[in-house]
């Protein structure tokens, strides 16, 4: 079994292991601040995850967002790039709109991406180079669009910030309408499948849009952060992701504004240990 069937495979386990342990109570916890949570679900759906790859490659590394990770050696071989909840709040909060996200490289190279819709079970999956599926049914690539009749997501916290805003709230003004659906992984499913134009998160870690931007790709969906560069290797960026035409609108709109390009590479670089 190659590994990409294999990952198919544990990420639709996975997802009914959590459906499983929503029928029994669990314990929710605050993180880095009161509106950061994590369950025991969260913790037990790594662990899940990690046993399963061990037993079957036992030489693949992986770096999750609740454990410890060993980076060494990360573009050697595979490595799984895991988020056991994406969008714990919403799974805390509203039981569903939430994901699994699996992002796998080999040898440094994007090799596949799957994200799983828990509640849907509802499973978008690539192959790096081979298109994207959902569940068996392959995607076409995306439309390119303009600002001015696209739907873009975007948090509504980051819209609030002071150093931040001025460009922030430009594609607000400018776009049809603006979305925050409180899952990374979930925006870029509507993003693949076409049902929202851009994603935008001002601060993200390598597990809530590896998966995605690798599967992204397949469909046509360019991502780099705010600033049109390539996301840092396994590091926390910000991540601008959308099709062709409408990223060039964006990044305009961005370098434009010389106080958010300080704001974002200052927090970028030197408050990395916020989050
Ligand atoms: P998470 O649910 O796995 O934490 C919306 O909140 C999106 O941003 C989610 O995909 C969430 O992933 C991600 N995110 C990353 N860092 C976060 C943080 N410190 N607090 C809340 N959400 C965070
Ligand atoms: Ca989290
Ligand atoms: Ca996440
Ligand atoms: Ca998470």
């Amino acid at each position: 079994m190659s590994v990409y069937l294999f990952a198919k495979e544990l990420i639709r386990d996975s997802g009914a292991f959590i459906r499983g342990r929503m029928e029994e109570s669990f314990q929710v916890e605050r993180k880095s601040n009161p509106n950061d949570l994590v369950t025991t679900v969260d913790l037990e759906n790594e662990q899940y995850i990690r046993t399963k790859i061990k037993e079957a490659y036992p030489n693949h590394n992986i770096i999750g967002e609740e454990y410890e990770a060993d980076m060494e050696d990360s573009k050697v071989g595979y490595l799984w790039v895991i988020d056991p909840i994406d969008g714990t709040l919403n799974f805390v909060h509203q039981r569903e709109n939430f994901a699994i996200s699996i992002g796998i490289y080999k040898d440094g190279e994007p090799y596949a991406g799957l994200i799983l819709d828990v509640m849907k079970d509802k499973l978008i999956h690539a192959e790096a180079g081979n298109g994207a599926f959902v569940n068996d049914e392959k995607l076409s690539k995306v439309k390119t669009s303009h600002l001015s009749n696209s739907i873009v997501g975007i948090s509504h916290k980051w819209l609030v910030r002071e150093d931040i805003k001025g460009p922030l709230i430009e594609i607000v003004k400018k776009c049809r309408s603006p979305r925050s659906l409180g899952s990374a992984a979930l925006e870029y499913v509507q993003l693949i499948e076409g049902r929202i134009e851009a994603s935008m998160f001002f601060r993200l870690s390598p597990w809530d849009f590896s998966a995605g931007k690798i599967i992204g790709k397949e469909v046509g969906i360019i991502t780099t952060d705010f600033l049109g560069r390539e996301n840092e290797w396994l590091e926390r960026t910000s991540v601008l992701a959308t099709n062709s035409v409408l990223q060039k609108e964006l990044l305009e709109i961005m370098k434009n504004d010389e106080g958010f390009i300080l704001a974002h590479d200052k927090f970028h670089n030197i408050h990395s240990s916020d989050h």
